[in-house]
C-alpha cells in the first residue's frame, strides 16, 4: 500500500534549523496551550495570592463548568472561522474505556491513598459527584482484587468539616506496625486556606475499609511561616527515620522555587518541622503531589517506603503545576537532616532536561508499596484532551491509567522502568503473532478485527546494510541532537532511520490515526540515538481537541533490539518504549476510527532503513468495574 504520509507532506529529509518559522510557532502556540491548561483544577495559587480556587470552584459549582478552558482551541489552529466538531452521542460513547478504571460518571482526578488490606486492593481518587467538571472534591473510593477488576465503593469523606468544606484534597496512607492504616490528607478550609488532616478507618475488621473517621483535633498541619495558605499540599506516605520517628514531605513553593517541606512525627497529630528541605529546585513552580521512595539498585522487587541503606537510591517525584508534567530524579537520601540530593544535577527534578514518567498525559501521580506482592505500583491521572462542552456531554472525564509497576533501571543505572502490573494479562483474549519485513516508506494493514482494545508487543530491528551504510556515509546529516519528537513534525517527516511502529485507531484510508513509533538518528558523535515518539496530530478530524505530538529519546543499550508495547483501549494509548524507559500516555477521540472500523497498521516511514518487526496482539477482554452491590462485592472476591 502507497504510504499515504506521503501523499499529503511529500518525502521529505529532516533538515536541522529548517521550518523554523513552524517550530516558532509550535512553541506559541504549546505556549499558549500551557497556560490555557495551568488552572486546570483550581487547586492552584500564585505569588500574588489571588484566589483561583474560589473562582473556579463556584463556577463549577453555580454554572458546571471548571478549569478546563480548552474549548477556544481550535480558533487558532487554523479553523478560526469553523464551529467546534459536532460529535453525536455513538461517538462520545465509545470514548469510555473497557478496562480502565473510571468512575461510573462525573469528574475523577488525582489517585490517592492507594493501599492492599485484608485481601483487597483499595483506591481512592479525587471526585465530583456533581458534574463532569472539577468541583465540590470528595473522596471516591473502590476495590479489588488484582487491580483491574472493580467494585466502586460509597464516597469514603465528604467536605463535611470547616478544615476541609472546600475540598478533601489530595493525601496517602501509611500502614502502622500493628497493620493499621492512617490516612493523611489536605483540606482546603472554609477559607481556602490549605492544611493536613488525619483520618482512619472506623472499623479496621471491614476489609472494605467503607467507613472514614477524620481526626477530631483535626488540622494537625497548617502553612508554615513564610508559605502562602494555597501552597501547602498533598501529603506523602510517612517513612520510618532512623531515630524511630515517622517522616511525611509536602511540596510547596517559594516564590518560584519549588519545594518540599519535611515534617517528623511520632503520632500523626502533632508534627515537628525540620529546618531543612527534602529538596528545592528554583524556577519550577509549585510542586503538588510530591512522591518519595527507595528504590532497589540490585534487585527488580519494589521497597516499603521506609527501606534504606546502601543498596537503595531515592526517587522524588514532584507534579509541577506551571506544566503539568510528573518529573522525576534518582538520588541519594540523608536520614540525619532529611535532604535528598540528584545523582545528576543537571537533571534535577522539574528541569526542562530531566526525567519524566510519561511524556504524554500523565499527572498528579502516587505510588505505593503493594506488600501482597512485593512490589511499588504507580497510579496516574490521565485527564481529557478534548474539550469541557464534550465531556459535559458525555458526563463523565478522566481515567486512571493502568497501574504500572515501578523499579530502578539496573541496565542503565540512570531511571526507572515503568510496566503494566501483569493481572492486565488476565484481559487477553485470542492472539496473533506476525514476523513481518517492511521496506521503506510502507504502511502494512494489520489484520486483527476491531482494533478498539489491544495488547500489542513488538520488537524491531533495522536491517544492517541499511544500519552500515547510514553510519558509515559521513555526509548523512547527524541530526539526534536536534531531533526531539514534540517539534521535529511527527511521523509524516522522513529520516534516513525512521520514523517506524503502529498506527493505532486509524480508519481503513488512514484519515485518522495514531502513529506510536521508533526514530533512531545520528549524532555529531556518529552514535545512533533513539526517540520513542506518539503523534497525535492526525488522531481525529475534530477541530476541539488537542492533538500534540508527544515523547522523548529512550535509551538502547548494546545489544538490544528496539521493543515497544502499545495498550489500546478506546479514547486512550498507552506506549512503553524499551521494556518502560520512556512512556507515553495519549488521550485520541476518533470520529470515524470507532467500533469496527478501527483498525491497526504497521508503518516504516524511514528513508533508507528496511524494517523487521517481530510482534504478538492481542484482543483485550473488558474489566469488571461494577457499582457497589454486596453481589457484586461478593462476585469479584470470587476471582
Ligand atoms: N489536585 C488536588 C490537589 C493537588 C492537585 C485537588 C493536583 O491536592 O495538588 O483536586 O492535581
Amino acid at each position: 500500500m502507497a504510504d499515504p504520509n506521503q501523499e499529503t507532506h511529500g518525502p521529505r529529509r529532516r533538515r536541522p534549523f529548517k521550518g523554523l518559522l513552524a517550530v516558532s510557532f509550535g512553541l506559541l502556540f504549546i505556549a499558549f496551550y500551557v497556560a490555557l491548561i495551568a488552572t486546570h483544577d483550581g487547586s492552584r495559587s500564585n505569588d500574588e495570592g489571588i484566589d483561583e480556587t474560589e473562582t473556579i470552584t463556584s463556577r463549577a459549582r453555580l454554572a458546571g463548568v471548571s478549569e478546563k478552558r480548552n474549548d477556544g482551541l481550535w480558533k487558532l489552529s487554523g479553523d478560526r472561522n469553523t464551529p467546534a466538531f459536532e460529535w453525536n452521542n455513538s461517538m462520545l460513547s465509545w470514548q469510555r474505556t473497557a478496562f480502565h478504571f473510571q468512575p461510573e460518571q462525573n469528574w475523577m482526578n488525582d489517585p490517592n491513598g492507594p493501599l492492599f488490606y485484608k485481601g483487597w486492593y483499595h483506591f481512592f481518587y479525587q471526585y465530583n459527584p456533581n458534574a463532569a467538571v472539577w468541583g465540590d472534591i470528595v473522596w471516591g473510593h473502590a476495590v479489588s482484587r488484582d487491580l483491574i477488576h472493580w467494585v466502586h465503593l460509597p464516597i469514603a469523606m465528604v467536605a463535611d468539616q470547616w478544615y476541609d468544606s472546600n475540598g478533601v484534597w489530595t493525601g496517602s496512607a501509611t500502614f502502622l506496625p500493628d497493620g493499621s492504616i492512617v490516612m493523611l490528607y489536605t483540606g482546603s478550609t472554609d477559607k481556602a486556606v490549605q492544611v493536613q488532616n488525619l483520618a482512619y478507618p472506623e472499623d479496621p475488621n471491614d476489609p472494605l475499609l467503607l467507613k472514614w473517621v477524620k481526626f477530631p483535633g483535626n488540622p494537625v498541619l497548617v502553612p508554615p511561616p513564610g508559605i502562602l495558605p494555597k501552597d501547602f499540599r498533598d501529603p506523602t506516605t510517612a517513612w520510618k527515620t532512623s531515630e524511630g520517628k515517622w517522616r511525611i514531605t509536602i511540596g510547596s513553593k517559594l516564590n518560584k522555587t519549588g519545594i518540599s517541606l519535611v515534617y517528623d512525627t511520632i503520632d500523626f497529630k502533632t508534627y515537628e518541622k525540620l529546618d531543612t528541605l527534602l529538596h528545592r529546585v528554583p524556577n519550577t513552580g509549585m510542586w503538588e503531589c510530591v512522591d518519595f521512595y527507595p528504590v532497589s539498585k540490585t534487585a527488580g522487587n519494589g521497597l516499603d517506603t521506609s527501606v534504606n541503606g546502601p543498596a537503595v537510591k531515592h526517587i522524588v517525584k514532584a507534579s509541577m503545576d506551571d506544566t503539568r508534567f510528573d518529573h522525576y530524579a534518582v538520588g541519594t537520601y540523608f536520614d540525619s537532616n532529611g535532604t535528598w540530593i540528584p545523582d545528576d544535577p543537571t537533571i534535577d527534578v522539574g528541569m526542562s532536561a530531566s526525567l519524566r514518567y510519561d511524556y504524554g498525559k500523565f499527572y498528579a501521580s502516587k505510588s505505593f508499596y503493594d506488600q501482597n506482592k512485593g512490589r511499588r505500583v504507580l497510579w496516574s491521572w490521565i485527564g481529557e484532551s478534548d474539550s469541557e462542552a464534550s465531556d459535559v456531554q458525555k458526563g463523565w472525564s478522566s481515567l486512571q491509567g493502568i497501574p504500572r509497576t515501578v523499579v530502578f533501571d539496573t541496565k542503565t543505572g540512570k531511571n526507572l522502568v515503568q510496566w503494566p502490573v501483569e493481572e492486565i494479562k488476565s484481559l487477553r483474549l485470542s492472539s496473533k503473532q506476525f514476523d513481518l519485513e517492511v521496506g521503506p516508506g510502507s504502511v502494512v494493514p494489520v489484520d486483527v478485527g476491531s482494533a478498539a482494545q489491544l495488547d500489542i508487543e513488538a520488537e524491531f530491528e533495522i536491517n544492517k546494510e541499511s544500519l552500515e551504510k547510514i553510519l558509515g556515509n559521513a555526509s548523512v546529516v547527524a541530526e539526534a541532537e536536534e531531533f526531539s519528537c514534540e517539534k521535529s513534525g511527527g511521523s509524516t517527516v522522513r529520516g534516513a532511520l525512521g520514523p517506524f511502529g503502529f498506527s493505532v485507531l486509524a480508519t481503513e484510508s488512514l484519515s485518522e490515526q495514531t502513529p506510536v513509533y521508533f526514530y533512531v538518528a545520528k549524532g555529531t558523535d556518529s552514535e545512533l540515538k533513539t526517540f520513542f515518539c506518539t503523534d497525535t496530530s492526525r488522531s481525529s478530524v475534530a477541530n476541539d481537541v488537542v492533538k500534540p505530538i508527544y515523547g522523548s529519546i529512550v535509551p538502547v543499550l548494546k545489544g538490544e533490539k528496539l521493543t515497544m508495547r502499545i495498550l489500546v483501549d478506546h479514547s486512550i494509548v498507552e506506549a512503553f518504549g524499551q521494556g518502560g524507559r520512556t512512556c507515553i500516555t495519549s488521550r485520541v477521540y476518533p470520529t470515524t476510527a470507532i467500533y469496527g472500523a478501527a483498525k491497526l497498521f504497521l508503518f516504516n516511514n524511514a528513508l533508507d532503513a528496511t524494517v523487521t518487526a517481530s510482534f504478538t496482539v492481542w484482543q483485550m477482554n473488558s474489566a469488571f468495574i461494577h457499582p457497589y452491590s454486596d453481589e457484586a462485592v461478593r462476585a469479584l472476591s470470587r476471582t
